[in-house]
């Protein structure tokens, strides 16, 4: 198992490359070009400096006496153009040709020796969440969403409320740019049904894995978050079933998840321990983080340890650790502690603090059961 941490780059994040060598047993960090829309082909050169940022050492990191490095084996996300998902042209932009993008960026990723790539499947927008600063009785704030809010909104008043509570940073996958054709987007999905959603992802899937398998990446797709449908528009990556016939799609070991525990938890009939052992060999990239459910559909997200949530945190690093699970794992979404609600003001869900404890939680589990 290697350790990644999500870092959205130089000027973008509030949390440094620096502070994050500090964690200790973080191995990999987790990027993307946030700046790439959905549909455009990723520049050699862009990836290169990318890489040569985060994987570097600088005169002053020398002179400090600064060795350790991270490598950049995993890219989050490649973002999926809608016309892929639709299986039309939409927002000017066929299918094929935004396939055509893809297959350049992954083979470019795959020159640059990026070895998996996340992204997800999700109808017009990706998570979503009703207050991105909820106060929790410690006197953090975390993530958290309400089930009354979502029903009575219009997603056009959602979308104005997240960008109001992002802190003026871009929320992944909520480019505005593909936000200002939102009517065209949600009209676009009017009747598309979930067979529809999966015979466009097979054919997606048909046209890239074979650049995948000559540049030995790995594509990891994402769960819905949360892992239901939301507002009529079909979402097919949310249930055990929903996996099991997403992987059935394309047999292919280039084809595989990026099982976020916490999404997938978000329904409360799903077993994240079930589903770790029962994928195993397909998951590439796990990212683990504990929910708690609340009455009424609600749920809020709490810190790393099994015992502050629903999800059987122990369990899932017992099933890897059992496994030999050999695939990337990362932290995800944190509470904000201390200056990161006053000063800080990190994107919401990615601060400092919360995902280095997390971090240490995740491999005391993972050291405790592997030895
Ligand atoms: C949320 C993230 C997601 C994820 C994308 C993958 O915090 O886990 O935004 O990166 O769905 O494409």
């Amino acid at each position: 198992m290697k350790m990644g941490f999500r870092w959205y780059g130089e000027g973008n994040d509030t949390v440094t490359l620096d502070e994050i060598r500090q964690v200790p047993g973080v191995e990999t960090i987790v990027w993307s070009l946030h700046h790439k829309q959905a549909g455009e082909a990723w520049g050699e050169d862009e990836i290169a400096a990318q890489i040569a940022t985060i994987t570097g050492l600088t005169a002053h990191h020398e002179a400090a006496g600064i060795t350790k490095t991270f490598d950049a084996d995993v890219v989050e996300s490649v973002n999926v153009h809608e016309s892929i998902k639709l299986g039309r042209t939409v927002l000017g932009l066929s299918r094929d040709e935004a396939i055509a993008s893809y297959v350049t960026t992954i083979e470019r990723l795959g020159r640059a020796g990026v070895k998996v790539i996340c992204y997800n499947f999700m109808p017009v927008f990706d998570w979503l969440r009703t207050d991105m600063w909820h106060p929790l009785p410690d006197g953090s704030t975390a993530l958290f969403y309400e089930k009354a809010v979502v029903d009575a909104l219009t997603p056009e008043a959602l979308i104005a409320d997240m960008a109001a509570g992002s802190g003026g940073l871009t929320l992944p996958g909520w480019e505005p740019e593909r936000l200002e054709h939102f009517a065209e987007l949600s009209a676009a999905y009017d009747g598309v049904t979930h067979d529809d959603m999966y015979r466009s992802y097979r054919y997606f899937l048909d046209a890239i894995i074979p650049t995948c398998e000559e540049f030995d990446v790995k594509m990891a797709v994402h769960p819905d978050d949360p892992a239901f449908d939301l507002f009529g528009w079909p979402r097919v990556v949310s249930t055990k079933q929903d996996l099991a016939t997403v992987l059935s799609l394309h047999e292919s070991p280039s084809h595989g998840l990026t099982l976020c525990l916490g999404s997938f938890s978000s329904n409360p009939e799903a077993d994240a321990v079930d589903a770790v052992r029962t994928f195993m060999d397909r998951i590439h990239f796990t990212h683990v983080r504990n929910i708690r459910h609340l009455p009424g559909g609600d749920f809020t997200e709490v810190g790393h340890r099994a015992s502050e949530g629903s999800v059987d945190i122990v369990g899932i690093m017992k099933a890897y650790a059992e496994a030999g699970y050999a695939g990337y794992v990362r932290p995800d979404h944190g509470r904000h502690l201390w200056d990161e609600n006053t000063t800080r003001r990190p994107r919401p869900g990615y601060g400092l603090y919360d995902r280095a404890l997390g971090v240490q939680y995740l491999l005391g589990l993972w050291d405790a059961y592997r030895y």
